[in-house]
């Protein structure tokens, strides 16, 4: 067999189906496999029908179809499976080829993949993709890291699958070596977990502290489509608080189990945040927040067996206007908490991994395509053009100027939520997260005092210059080393 296809899809999960018909419709030959061949069988006689793909039932079959180097682009289920793919796939490989993972592998894996699949010359890219299943399909957002001789190869066809924003600038762009790719695309999964979390808390107030109807809740995300708010998220709650139960003619969303699932990616972000040290805590509020409410039995125990505040006054009609608008702004100034967090995890990895990572680039690979997609995000590449080397987006003159600008309505949010007992935990971790890092002066001198008190650890002290430290004989007053 000639040697035809362009590129090669193994894996026909739904993602992998949606990507080889997105490189079809862009008429590049695809050449698609599957571990269970009923699964090539199925696809070719129905979605793929009459388009330019090659089903191939067996790896060497696969091999043989695609024109060398060999793209590759493997779309299957994360851990083993890409493993056993890789070994498979060794065999009939020649050096110079190319391996792609779109799965949504761990970023340390896709580090210990490249450096071995380096040894047999194959060239290897981590690349995140985001989007769903309809953005697989249309126009995925795409975050490809790796051996950066493969970028301009794969560089054309994975731009053109990309979702595009501005006319035709496509969600797809270089990020950079190792697993840097899968880096940002599991912090985007972070950021996404916060905003969600920070949109059903906005939801859960619309609804239990000012006791809306879902009509009401539906007109007010409506409303915020068009506003600071606008993007992908608030889309589909708005088109969600729209949708009635067949059967019954209810509120869908009211049918729903409000007991959350979750595939890990979130928690990879946190655990990857607790071991640089970077402070991310709104994004792993979310994570917590998933866990806290999976766990439906306790929490109706908990409802039977610990106390409310006192009933909080109901607003009074006339002032839920105001209350909405300050909601708006809560909402908007916690998400750039959110983002300004999963921003400084990105920073983390330039240190730690020597990862050169362009920011403002990145916020535009999610303006379009992905799950966070929002108006919002070119804002942050704004900001990121107008200093590269941003400590924090916080900082920046346009978002320091909005949260000035909201954190009234922010505050005043919150501290109704504390008081009338409406759990909103994401939100308060990120006027936390405001707080502390706009403070110069910290109490965390008693933090340093009691650790050398009980444990001899030392501190620097604010009359001295840094790096010199002190213990004090906390006993024996007096008695400095
Ligand atoms: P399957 O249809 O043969 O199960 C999502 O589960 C995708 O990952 C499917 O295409 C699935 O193939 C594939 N997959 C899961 N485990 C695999 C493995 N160990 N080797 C190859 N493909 C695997």
């Amino acid at each position: 067999m000639n040697p035809t296809a362009d590129i090669g899809v193994i894996g026909l999960a739904v993602m992998g189906e949606n990507l080889a018909l997105n490189f079809a419709s862009r008429n590049f030959t695809t050449a698609v496999y599957n571990r269970t061949t009923a699964r090539v069988d199925a696809f070719m006689a129905e979605r793929a029908a009459g388009k330019p793909l090659i089903g191939c039932r067996s790896i060497e079959e696969f091999a043989a179809a695609l024109k060398r180097p060999r793209k590759i682009l493997l779309m299957v289920k994360a851990g083993e499976a890409v493993d056993a793919c890789i070994s498979s796939l060794l065999p009939v490989l020649e050096p110079g080829d190319i391996v792609m993972d779109g799965g949504n592998s761990f970023y340390a894996d896709t580090v210990r993949r490249e450096k071995e699949l380096a040894k047999a010359g194959i060239r290897y890219l981590g690349v995140g993709i985001s989007g769903g299943e309809e953005g697989a399909l249309h126009g995925p957002s795409l975050m490809p890291g790796g051996d950066a001789s493969a970028w301009p190869e794969v560089e054309p066809m994975l731009k053109a699958i990309a979702a595009k924003v501005d006319g035709n600038t496509p969600c797809c762009e270089w990020i950079g070596p190792g697993g840097s790719g899968h880096y940002v695309k599991m912090v985007h999964n972070g950021i996404e977990y916060a905003d969600m979390q920070l949109i059903a808390e906005t939801y859960g107030y619309l609804r239990d502290r000012l006791h809306l109807d879902a009509e009401k809740i539906q007109a007010v995300f409506e409303a915020w489509r068009r506003g600071p708010l606008a993007g992908y998220l608030i889309d589909i709650t708005a088109e969600i608080l729209k949708v009635r139960d067949a059967g019954s003619g209810k509120l869908l969303l009211d049918l729903i189990l409000d007991a959350p699932g979750q595939k890990g990616t979130g928690r990879w972000t946190s655990e990857t945040a607790l071991e640089t040290g970077t402070p991310v805590p709104t994004l792993t509020q979310a994570v917590y927040q998933r866990n806290l409410d999976a766990a439906k039995e306790l929490r109706q125990t908990g409802s039977r067996l610990l106390a409310p505040p006192e009933e909080a006054e109901p607003y009074p009609e006339e002032e839920q206007e105001e209350v909405i608008d300050a909601l708006e702004s809560a909402l908007y100034c916690s998400k750039i908490c959110a983002y300004a967090q999963g921003f400084e995890l990105l920073k983390a990895a330039e240190q730690r991994f020597n990862w050169p990572l362009h920011y403002g680039e990145i916020a535009l690979l999610w303006r379009g395509g992905c799950i966070i997609r929002a108006d919002f995000l070119g804002e942050i590449k704004k900001a990121y053009d107008r200093n590269p080397e941003l400590e924090n987006l916080m900082f920046d003159d346009y978002f320091r100027t909005e949260l000035d600008n909201g954190q009234e309505g922010w505050r005043l949010i919150a501290a109704d939520a504390l008081l009338s007992g409406v759990a909103m935990p994401a939100m308060f971790s990120a006027v936390g997260y405001y707080d502390s890092r706009r403070r110069a002066d910290s109490p965390s001198n008693l933090i340093q005092a009691q650790r050398d008190f009980f444990g001899a650890h030392t501190f620097e002290r604010k009359d001295r210059p840094r790096g010199e430290f002190f213990h004090h004989e906390w006993n024996q007053p007096g008695a400095e080393l």
